[in-house]
């Protein structure tokens, strides 16, 4: 078997950590804004909005518009394909907005998920293809971070050795083809919450998945200090009779990442998984309070878990967007201080902050 290879250019490892690094510098995480057009439009029809392009716009502007300190906490904002070329009302492009504030704009450049012919209902992600094309474009219009999701399931025999080796393969694909354009990659194998499966089958499988994600990310030879993971909490399945305190789930995700995740990776940026806001900031401050040698920052990279509250006050009306504003304000403040261990439950009262997020078999 070679080893040989070679890493990137001096330069292009500088570029690559410099941007990993400020994205989870301390206190700051990201806003997860890409949800495709279908998932926003069940956002929107959740508040009773219509799903047209000028609607998601408005929600965009509200959300890019908000008090220049929110960027105190939010270092980069994930943006789908059709928001990176929309525009504020007065004409300022949203990527401009978010630049002016020291917000670093991200892209999602996977295609969503197909199944996998032959799996107890398990898929893989697309959209490798075309992948260093749309990198070098999305490079020049201002993108310096990507994410590509990855889905596993937990069932009685999943997930299985297929799915588990195909998405750590396309994971580190993906990772490799975004370095190659200056963009570092976010690498997010989730794991669903679904399920009845108890805290210790959550933490085996997101150890054995995590495990074979940085196997198949050193076969690809990617730099990990240029990149970023974004995985699951380990949590019990919803539907688990037992319920565990925010300690028990820290340990255990501390404890799955320790064992899996090597210490050149700059930053861990958890996404929220359904749980709801106040769940998301409890559980990142106490695995932030786990008394281990934690060699990264570990943050949020949320999505429902930092907009429902802004959805909800806002409800489409313009008279209600500094409402909207002032929510997402609040729940970065909460994600920044628990990112930190700083953070007191039932601190921040949001809108939403004990609604259940949760979405079955959260796929696309
Ligand atoms: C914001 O939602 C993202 C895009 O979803 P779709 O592609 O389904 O439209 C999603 O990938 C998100 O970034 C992650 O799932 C984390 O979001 P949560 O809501 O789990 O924090």
């Amino acid at each position: 078997m070679t080893t040989y290879f070679t890493y990137p250019s001096a330069e292009l490892q500088k570029e690559l950590t410099r941007i990993a690094q400020a994205i989870v510098a301390p206190g700051k995480g990201i806003l997860a804004a890409d949800e495709s057009v279908s998932t926003m439009g069940k956002r929107l029809k959740d508040i009773g909005v219509e799903n047209t392009e000028d609607n998601r716009r408005a929600y965009r502007q509200l959300l890019f518009t908000a008090d220049p300190k929110v960027a105190d906490n939010i270092s980069g904002v994930i943006l789908f394909h059709e928001t990176l070329y929309q525009k504020a009302d007065d004409g300022t492009p949203f990527v401009e907005l978010l630049k002016k504030r020291g917000i670093i704009p991200g892209i999602k450049v996977d295609k969503g998920v197909v199944p996998l012919m032959g799996s107890e209902d398990e898929c893989t992600t697309q959209g490798l293809d075309d992948l260093a094309a749309r990198c070098a474009q999305y490079k020049k219009d201002g993108c310096d971070f990507a994410k590509w999701r990855s889905v596993l399931k937990i069932g009685k025999n999943t997930p299985s050795y297929q799915a588990i080796q195909e998405n750590a393969t396309v994971l580190a694909r993906y990772a490799s083809i975004c370095q190659s354009q200056g963009i570092v990659p976010i690498v997010e194998p989730e794991v669903l919450p679904d399920g009845e499966h108890d805290l210790e089958r959550a933490q085996k499988v997101t150890e054995t998945v995590l495990a074979a994600c940085y196997k198949a990310l050193n076969d690809h030879h990617v730099f990990l200090e240029g990149t970023l993971l974004k995985p699951n909490m380990v949590t019990a399945g919803q539907s688990c009779p037992k319920k565990n305190t925010p300690q028990e789930v820290a340990l255990a995700t501390v404890t799955a990442l320790r064992r899996t995740v090597p210490a050149a990776v700059p930053g861990i940026t958890f996404l929220s998984g359904g749980q709801s806001e106040e769940e998301a900031s409890v559980h990142l401050n106490a695995i932030n309070q786990v008394p281990l040698l934690k060699p990264w920052a570990l943050t949020f990279s949320y999505g429902r878990a930092l907009q429902a509250s802004v959805l909800r006050a806002w409800g489409g009306k313009k008279e209600n967007v500094a409402a909207g504003q002032n929510e997402l304000i609040k729940r970065a403040k909460a994600n920044a201080l628990a990112c930190q261990g700083k953070y007191e439950a039932g601190s921040i009262p949001s809108y939403a902050a004990n609604a259940s997020l949760f979405i079955a078999s959260h796929k696309y």
